[in-house]
């Protein structure tokens, strides 16, 4: 009895670690690498209606853009999927709603005060296309629409047939915003395609990754690990070689940020951080469990 109590409060101290300091590099967009399986036809009366889309995304058909989920691991950033967009002259379609414009189905809670730093991947056939991303702001709980704000890159992108890293920080036009959806644009005159691939958006403070990833519960809880795997033969058996490997990837992830390199860097290193630090999450909650278990 006196074990089971232990274990649920061990189990919530561990939760409660983990929900700190990462949820600054938790990721708020979904399905931002288009790589779900899971998608959705359009359906008549659509003029697009057969063109399939990634999960989480959606385009405004009174636009007169296309969009659709390309599966071809020869065009995307990453993975196997992307997303295509494109402008297409309609002569039935609205005059005055002449570009593609495709947002996340489900909105994102803003946090009063917070900005937020956007990341993804574009490129277009098009030299020196407009492209545009911006955000839908929203309050009370999504009924009311507040208005569109375009974010600034920080170095400006102007597309060409290369993959282009896109970075901006996105702060809420006013105090009231409570949600926003993430909005990607692209308009007249030409007609090319553009692609994008891996958005992401989280918490941003200021903070260097490098720093992030020094108070991450990774970091802070390598001692205690450390001492736990050594006072314990089992454990040490156990546990032993996937903590080392563990730390040493964790190691040379840091190492590699040091001195500071670009934002792509950052941003690929970044996403290697989080793939680690969710083995990591598992490591240390069955490690700890095990050990409390122990004499
Ligand atoms: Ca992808």
């Amino acid at each position: 009895m006196k074990t089971r109590m232990g274990f649920f409060i061990l189990a919530a101290m561990i939760s409660s670690v983990f929900a700190s300091e990462e949820a600054f590099l938790k990721e708020l967009i979904r399905n931002g690498d288009f790589e779900e399986e899971k998608v959705y036809t359009i359906s008549a009366p659509h003029k697009a209606a057969g063109l399939v889309m990634p999960e989480g995304w959606f385009m405004d058909w009174t636009h007169c853009g296309y969009a659709e989920l390309v599966k071809d691991p020869d065009i995307c950033r990453s993975g196997k999927q992307c997303l295509m967009m494109q402008y297409r002259e309609d002569p039935e379609r609205e005059e005055n709603r002449r570009f593609a414009n495709v947002y996340s189905t489900s909105g994102f809670e803003i946090k009063p005060g917070k900005k937020y730093l956007v990341r993804l991947w574009v490129k277009g056939d098009f030299p020196g296309k407009p492209f545009q991303v911006s955000f839908y702001e929203y309050r009370d709980e999504g009924k009311k629409y507040l208005g569109y704000l375009p974010v600034k890159p920080e170095k400006p992108v102007l597309l060409s047939n290369e993959w282009q890293f896109f970075q901006a920080i996105y702060e809420p036009k006013s105090p009231d915003v409570e949600s926003a959806r993430f909005v990607l644009a692209t308009v007249r005159p030409n007609t090319d395609a553009m692609w994008v691939d891996g958005i992401s958006m989280r918490e941003y403070d200021g903070r260097s990754l490098a720093e992030l990833m020094k108070t991450s519960a990774m970091e802070k809880e390598r001692a205690e690990n450390e001492k736990l795997l050594s006072g314990h033969k089992e454990l040490g058996d156990k546990y032993g070689e996937t903590s080392k490997e563990l730390y040493s990837r964790f190691n040379e992830l840091l190492t590699n940020l040091t001195p500071e390199p670009s934002p792509e860097i950052q941003y690929v290193i970044e996403k290697k951080f989080l793939a680690l630090l969710e083995k990591y999450t598992q490591f240390a909650k069955d490690l700890k469990v095990d050990a409390m278990l122990l004499p």
